[in-house]
């Protein structure tokens, strides 16, 4: 599990442990103190560190959290989420080892507008908001070449938003509990031969925007509902802006920035 240090690798650690897999964790930062799960500490963009996790433990599978959670220039969401993937990718190769599930993101189809009945489904085409989504979409293009190329299965997980709780009036649609996000990484890891496949990340939520069919062809059952927590979520000004692009607030002109970082 790359970025297994993140918020997401902490919370699918134990939740994978408990359904008996075994973690090997792979990180930027070492493994938390008094842990006894094997780890190597590394950058996943560096080809010859991956291949040294690769040469040390035998691999079923790659869970890829590792990757800027927000938005950067355009190399550097290039190299976080692109050349991270495409060198896990080569290892998996050279190793024999035949599945990939992926952290993606809504950010990849972000700029869609809402639509005003119906889902966002698969089929839309990719439409991202950000260099952070162009870094996304970039790297599903790298599973689909490698799930031709080699018959890797390759899962990407839009995923929404991961939170404890939903926060805002726009995660009442997008939110992704951290017990569904076990059970759609699980369901990504155990499906059978999926091929090159993209799921949504979201939980069973009444607001949802995001079509979970996909998911749930391959065995994602969400069993929460962000609509639990509405009466608690306080309306705010920034709710309608939020809510015209399914990617909220990374399509707003705070994000219109240069490319390229100049000195
Ligand atoms: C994501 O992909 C981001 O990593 C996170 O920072 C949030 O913006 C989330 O999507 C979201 O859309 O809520």
């Amino acid at each position: 599990m790359t970025g297994a240090a993140g918020a997401i690798g902490r919370v699918l650690t134990p939740g994978l442990l408990e359904r008996g897999h075994e973690v090997v964790g792979f990180d930027r930062v070492p493994g938390p103190a008094g842990s006894d799960l094997p780890w190597h500490t590394g950058d996943c963009a560096d080809a010859d560190a991956v291949a040294a996790v690769f040469d040390a433990e035998p691999l079923d599978a790659v869970v890829h959290l590792a990757g800027h959670p927000d938005e950067q220039s355009l190399p550097d969401s290039i190299t976080s989420h692109v050349v991270t993937t495409a060198a896990l990718l080569d290892a998996m190769v050279e190793h024999e080892v035949g599945r990939f599930v992926y952290a993606g993101s809504n950010h990849a189809v972000g700029r869609t507008p809402r639509p005003a009945d119906g889902l966002v489904t698969i089929d839309h085409r990719p439409r991202p908001d950000t260099f952070y989504g162009v870094g996304k979409v970039a790297a599903e293009a790298v599973m689909s070449l490698y799930a031709d190329r080699y018959g890797i299965d390759a899962v990407s997980c839009r995923i929404g938003s991961f939170q404890p709780e939903p926060q805002s009036v726009r995660q009442l649609s997008t939110w992704l509990s951290h017990g569904d996000c076990v059970r759609m990484v699980e369901a990504a890891l155990t499906a059978p031969a999926p091929g090159y496949a993209v799921l949504y990340g979201i939980s069973d939520n009444t607001r949802a925007w995001w079509d979970l069919e996909p998911g749930r062809e391959l065995g994602y059952e969400p069993q929460d509902d962000a609509e639990t927590f509405s009466s608690g979520i306080a309306s705010r000004p920034a709710d309608e802006v939020e809510g015209a692009f399914v990617g909220g607030p990374f399509v707003t002109e705070e994000f219109f920035r240069p490319a390229l970082d100049r000195s």
